[in-house]
């Protein structure tokens, strides 16, 4: 049966039946003024119905109960889907049994009567109003495990025995006609569970309520939430600090507190699952850095012109048209330099005029279906025809590019003879590779001191010129799963950043005037595949400077579809 037909089911039975019963989380006293700033209140549930407002009024039409789902569905964002598996996916690119296993290998880390709980992401709003930002980001947690992307939403996954099925329990919000008036449709308890795959949807306005019979059943073997009788405590694995932001959470986390229940933090076991990513996640991940090549790509046909530019021109053009391609937001401020500010590592002004023959360094990076991309490419730009005209700019980005052989050197070496290498190996020899080029570039006396490797490197000197690491993971955050230490050995499936880099203060007068103000970074996105292969997921925009510069002028001389082509081949080719 289509998953239509069955929702069309469920609604028709179940919406008839649907509560009118009060909100007693949002719309009572237990709110707080200040939460209610941070969560906009949502309207007496009982004085509205009293007016007939909060019936859902279901039409047995299909796309009327898609449109109540409040995310997108193949049938309304068909644009987003693989027609191909538009029965399976939940959300773009993953299926509905992925987030099921994603479920059940965060049971297998859960010890037995346990219960996990996460909160979706909290709304935030423009300062002093209840104007919601328009883009609502899912908490990454939460959006793993259950492909919900709404906000006011929580989930359960209770597991009594090891040989007992987990349960998943939703939480979304009771229908409000007020709410959709403003803030759109959303998935209900009544859509929620057969949408969602869970064993249970509930009313977030219950949850409290709902809580406090999960810990209690774990002593009690009449329970309905088991089968058979526990006689400890239940394990609560929740992260407080997400739970303090708002009145509902901390309600929740009252309930924990108050009976005195053993609590863990959820994020190290559900950090060490994102951190390995499934061939669908790969994808996503090729699909989202493709859509970011051709945002610099765009970034860079815009900067050779006679007109006059500005870095902010660039980075609209560049989230112009990975928004295009479907992103839903960038994944982080573009940096977006030329001249000296590409010194500056997290430059976000991005306010200046380009000149001609500047170098631009863009950082950019966007999120697609889930999954971020982040890369920095440097290039000439502010005129039809600009080029590296100054020797240093050409050493130093030259260099830079060395570096990133050297690092995807050690790790392609590495890899094929099975010795294990961790991001912090990458970094160490990042930073051998960059000593050797500072002495190189700097003179042999700078700043009253002499200049060998040793002094770099004894000294920490080097971070002068090289502040950053050459790497962190990433996945469905720009800086992915942080408790898994740069230490560990990288593995199938992961995926990180290399981005080695240079820069040179503008007012240090103890540097060569020309060599004041240069800087270059270059990012690449790298993953172990699932072949056990290192694949660099941004190589379709060369760096080689030669190579880059034949690279851009091929793209200007062609149109924008044909650039399209190019560099989406490259994704079609991952699959
Ligand atoms: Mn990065």
């Amino acid at each position: 049966m289509s998953s239509a037909r069955v929702l069309r089911r469920a609604l028709r039975s179940r919406f008839a039946s649907t509560s009118s019963e009060s909100s007693p989380l949002f719309s009572s006293s237990s709110v707080s003024s200040s939460a209610a700033q941070v969560e906009p209140a949502v309207p007496s549930s009982s004085s509205s119905s009293s007016r007939g407002e909060n019936r859902y009024d279901v039409k047995s039409d299909e796309q009327n109960i898609i449109n109540h789902i409040g995310q997108p569905t193949f049938q309304t964002h068909p644009h987003l889907f693989n027609p191909a598996n538009k029965d399976d996916e939940l959300t773009p690119g993953i299926s509905k049994s992925e987030y099921a296993s994603r479920r059940a290998r965060l049971g297998k880390l859960l010890q037995e009567n346990a219960v996990a709980i996460l909160l979706s992401g909290d709304v935030s709003h423009y300062p002093n109003t209840v104007i919601p930002h328009a883009s609502y980001r899912q908490d990454s947690d939460f959006m793993y495990f259950t492909g919900m992307m709404q906000p006011h939403s929580a989930a359960m996954i209770i597991k009594d025995r090891e040989d007992a099925p987990l349960r998943y329990v939703l939480f979304t919000r009771r229908y409000d006609k007020r709410d959709e008036i403003w803030n759109g449709w959303r998935a209900h308890p009544e859509v929620a569970e057969t949408f969602f795959g869970c064993d249970e949807s509930v009313a977030i306005e219950s949850m409290e309520e709902y809580l406090r019979k999960v810990l209690k059943s774990s002593s009690s073997s009449s329970s309905s939430f088991l089968s058979g009788g526990l006689s400890t405590a239940r394990k609560v694995f929740m992260d407080k600090e997400r739970f303090t932001t708002t009145a509902h959470g901390n309600q929740l986390l009252k309930v924990v507190t108050d009976g005195a229940f053993p609590t863990q933090a959820l994020k190290a076991k559900s950090q060490a699952l994102r951190w390995r990513k499934s061939e669908s996640e790969l994808i996503l991940l090729q699909k989202s850095a493709s859509a970011n090549l051709e945002g610099i790509v765009a970034a860079m046909r815009r900067s050779r012109t006679n007109e006059v530019v500005t870095e902010r021109d660039l980075m609209n053009v560049h989230e112009y048209t990975v928004k295009s391609l479907g992103a839903d937001r960038l994944a982080f401020p573009t940096v977006m330099g030329a001249s000296n500010r590409a010194t500056i590592v997290h430059y976000y002004q991005n306010d200046r005029i380009v000149h001609p023959n500047d170098l631009c360094l863009m950082d950019a990076g966007c999120e697609m279906n889930g999954y971020v991309s982040d890369i920095t490419r440097v290039w000439a730009g502010g005129s039809e025809t600009a080029s590296f005209v100054n020797d240093y700019q050409k050493a130093v980005y030259d260099r830079v590019c060395d570096v990133r052989a050297v690092v995807l050197a050690k790790l392609e070496r590495d890899i094929r003879s099975q010795t294990p290498v961790s991001l912090h190996d990458l970094h160490v020899a990042c930073v051998d590779a960059t000593c050797d080029v500072l002495v190189d570039l700097l003179p042999s006396q700078t700043g009253g001191e002499s200049i060998t490797k040793n002094s770099l490197l004894s000294k920490g000197k080097y971070a002068q010129y090289f502040p950053h690491a050459v790497s962190h993971w990433l996945g469905m955050d720009t800086h992915d799963t942080p408790l898994i230490p740069g230490s560990t050995s990288i593995e199938k499936g992961v995926c990180f950043s290399v981005e080695p880099g240079l820069y040179f203060d503008p007012n240090d007068t103890t540097l060569p005037k020309s060599l004041r103000g240069v800087g270059a970074r270059v990012e690449d996105e790298v993953c172990l595949n699932l072949r056990g292969e290192v694949d660099v997921l941004s190589r379709a925009v060369p760096v080689d400077r030669e190579e880059l510069d034949a690279f851009i002028a091929s793209n200007i001389s062609t149109s924008a579809t044909t650039t399209t082509t190019t560099t989406t081949t490259t994704t079609s080719s991952q699959k």
